[in-house]
């Protein structure tokens, strides 16, 4: 039987931080704020987080006899550079290798140990796309750690604080189960949280998306510049201004992220695709395959990322935006020419 220090051995030798083991007896709690906020219809376009509720009630729906989750993280802060300020840039998870390849491939390894001693139980690594509420499923784990969900909407980790990219094993081997949500101190009401003294996050939201104790997408920087398929309404273009692909403002000024940022740089090694605004708005095919085929920046597409650099340089006033809307004038694609459509009706 796989012990759980070999468990975390094994997560912890492939570079990754152990977050906890659950069963999953119990359905997640947290559902209910995730009712909520599809009512508020917060999620947009993103249509697709109405499906598979059940899935997302309790993981254990999500094959049959799935018993219990095992919960990792990736740290992924490098760029020490923390200034929003100047001009926008790319949020750091999209700087690195595509964490969903990067999780699934060392999930495999996680899974690999689980086999050695239990073969006959069936095992699947999740990252993001899978029906899973995966922050509540980490702070379930947690239950010995000084975790929570921060102002920001983020799971911090006491070591790592927000910038570790999460991801779970689930596997019908049952583990004991010892954590129990309700007996757990990280709640937001909690008078010790790190956030009943501070609202950084929210105040420096450039699009006050934090709102009702809750991220409306629809204002998100990083929902317009990642999820939205077509053009971007203009009221949302001033965003754009820090960031033009993701959005890490309100991690970058939170107080707990900034006193580990002086211990901790991971993925350095990693970076693959600083590149201007400039170059990014007017990329060639060839290239936006060579620099970003395993980055997530190849799911968002050559297209939008041209979208959002000119939108970027629109609002940046930027010296060379005349150049990369001539540069793109024979772009056949519908969402490049009625972005550069918008940019003349655009008055800031
Ligand atoms: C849809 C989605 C988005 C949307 C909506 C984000 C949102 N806050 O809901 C958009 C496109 C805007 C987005 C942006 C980002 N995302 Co995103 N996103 C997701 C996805 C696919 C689903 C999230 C979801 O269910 N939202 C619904 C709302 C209701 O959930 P929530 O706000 O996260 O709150 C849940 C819990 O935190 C808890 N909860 C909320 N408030 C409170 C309060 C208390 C007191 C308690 C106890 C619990 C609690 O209950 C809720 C229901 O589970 C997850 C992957 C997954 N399958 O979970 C990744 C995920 C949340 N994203 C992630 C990342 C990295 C980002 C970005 C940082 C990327 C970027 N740089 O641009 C930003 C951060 C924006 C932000 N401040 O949240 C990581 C977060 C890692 C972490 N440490 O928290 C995830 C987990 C992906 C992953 N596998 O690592 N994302
Ligand atoms: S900025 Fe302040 S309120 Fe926001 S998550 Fe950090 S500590 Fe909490
Ligand atoms: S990711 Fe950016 S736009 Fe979205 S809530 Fe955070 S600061 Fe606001």
């Amino acid at each position: 039987m796989p012990s759980f220090q070999n468990i975390k051995k094994t997560v912890e030798k492939e570079g990754l931080i152990y977050i906890g083991v659950t069963s999953l007896l119990k359905p997640i709690e947290d559902f209910n704020l995730f009712k909520e906020w599809l009512a508020l219809e917060f999620h947009g376009e993103m249509k697709y987080l109405e499906n598979n509720l059940f899935c997302r009630e309790n993981p254990a729906h999500l094959f049959p006899n799935a018993k219990s989750a095992i919960v990792f993280g990736l740290p992924y802060f490098h760029d020490n550079n923390t200034s929003t300020g100047g001009e926008s840039k790319i949020a750091q998870f999209a700087q690195m290798r595509d964490y969903h390849q990067v999780l699934k491939e060392k999930g495999k390894k996680v899974i690999r140990c689980l086999k050695l001693d239990s073969p006959e139980f069936e095992s699947r690594v999740y990252v993001d796309s899978a029906p899973i509420l995966e922050r509540s499923l980490a702070l379930l784990v947690s239950n010995n750690f000084d975790c929570f969900i921060g102002k920001n909407k983020c799971y911090y980790h006491p070591e790592y604080g927000s910038f570790l990219l999460l991801a779970e094993v689930i596997t019908s081997k049952e583990f004991l189960n010892n954590m129990d949500i309700n007996s757990k101190n990280n709640s937001l009401s909690n008078p010790s949280s790190p956030c009943n003294s501070c609202d950084l996050c929210v105040k420096s939201c450039p699009m006050n998306a934090l709102e009702h104790g809750y991220l409306n997408s629809k204002k998100c920087v990083s929902y317009w510049t990642c999820e939205a398929k077509n053009t971007v309404p203009i009221e949302y273009w001033k965003g754009f201004s820090n960031f033009f692909v993701g959005c890490d403002v309100c991690q970058l000024v939170c107080p707990i992220n900034k006193k580990l940022f002086i211990q901790n740089r991971h993925q350095s090694a990693n970076i693959t695709n600083k590149i201007s605004i400039c170059d990014a708005a007017t990329i060639s095919k060839d290239s936006f395959r060579n620099i970003f085929s395993n980055t997530v920046i190849f799911r968002i597409g050559r297209e939008r990322l041209i979208r959002n650099a000119l939108i970027a340089m629109k609002v940046a006033n930027h010296e060379k935006l005349n150049e990369a809307i001539e540069k793109n004038k024979n772009e056949e694609s519908s969402i490049i020419k009625e972005t550069i459509c918008q940019i003349y009706d655009y008055s800031g």
